[in-house]
């Protein structure tokens, strides 16, 4: 074995401190299901009509803050705790899912993400695989994002979970899109429905500058191989209006509204689909659709 040198430093130690005590919180969050599913919309991008929702997973904390993903979901995963936890989430989504599927007026894809352990043990394919066969759940009306740096530990191993996945009637969405090694070859030897393009591109955007033209060609590429995009990270009008011209399928951020609970993504849903049916019967009257369309309250 060759010689590891290891650097120290202030950070290097805070984080080892964090990842100590995320840990020692974990092993108490998972039992005691402390994990919420908050819901962001992503929207056409032509009339801002309701596409769907993105669960995304938050750990609230006693001091009414929250830890977020990105802090405990990778020390879960090293861990390997991460899929008792995603089943945790699986199970709540379902529960939610069908909270809102019951409201007849609700119409729409959900989003979840699965995590890199999913994709190379059977356990969430057998968990779907059952809901799937009780008629719990109905494959066309959900989307899982997969992220490129997931998928590249093990392609040949991804590709197989992916496609029995598929065979089931999921759609399957790349996620973070652009941020991964090897994002062509992905596409070259993995069958997608969607593109999500990372926000990392979305933010900076702006005519005529790399990431506009990263945009720009992604889009083009998605279509040209059959896929829909989704623009992640879209935060104001401007952006909105330039991702619409370029074509852009649909649009997820906090112009159109930040993750939301269950309560309050619901009626923030209806007081859209009320505000659409009355455009849809100003349409009618008056053929105005657009300038009724940008008056939809989306925060
Ligand atoms: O990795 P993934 O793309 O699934 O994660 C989405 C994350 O991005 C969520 O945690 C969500 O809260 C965050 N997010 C969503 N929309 C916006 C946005 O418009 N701006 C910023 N800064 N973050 C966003
Ligand atoms: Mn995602």
């Amino acid at each position: 074995m060759g010689l590891v040198i290891d650097f120290y430093s202030e950070n290097y130690a805070q984080s080892i401190n964090d990842e100590v005590d995320i840990l020692s919180k974990l092993v108490h969050a998972i039992p005691n299901k402390e994990f919420e599913l908050y819901y962001q919309p992503i929207v056409n991008s032509i009339d801002k009509t309701l596409h769907g929702y993105e669960a995304l997973i938050r750990w609230p904390q006693k001091d009414g803050s929250m830890i977020p993903p990105d802090k405990f979901i990778s020390i879960a995963e090293k861990k390997q705790l991460y899929q008792r936890h995603y089943s945790v989430g699986c199970e709540s989504s379902r529960f939610r899912y069908y909270s809102i599927k019951k409201n007849d007026n609700l119409n729409f894809q959900v989003h979840i993400n699965i995590s890199t352990l999913d994709l190379y043990d059977d356990d969430l394919y057998n968990q779907l695989f059952d809901m799937v066969a009780n008629k719990h759940l109905e494959p066309s009306s959900m989307i899982l994002e997969v992220t490129e740096s997931a998928l590249m530990s093990d392609v040949d191993a991804a590709y197989l979970m992916l496609s029995k996945l598929s065979e089931l009637g999921f759609y399957i969405s790349i996620d973070d899109f652009g941020t991964g090694y090897s994002s062509l070859s992905l596409l070259r030897i993995l069958a997608f429905n969607q593109i999500k393009i990372d926000q990392s591109f979305i933010r900076n955007m702006a005519v005529g500058n790399s990431d506009y033209a990263i945009v720009a060609s992604t889009i083009y590429l998605a279509h040209s191989l059959g896929c829909n995009v989704v623009a992640e990270g879209v935060e104001d009008e401007h952006l909105f209006a330039e991702l619409q011209e370029l074509g852009c399928d649909y649009v997820q951020g906090y112009y159109i509204s930040k993750p939301q609970d269950i309560d309050s993504i619901i009626n923030w849903s209806l007081k859209l689909i009320e505000r659409e049916k009355k455009c849809q019967l100003s349409l009618s009257m008056t053929a105005q659709y657009k300038s009724c369309t940008t008056l939809l309250p989306y925060r």
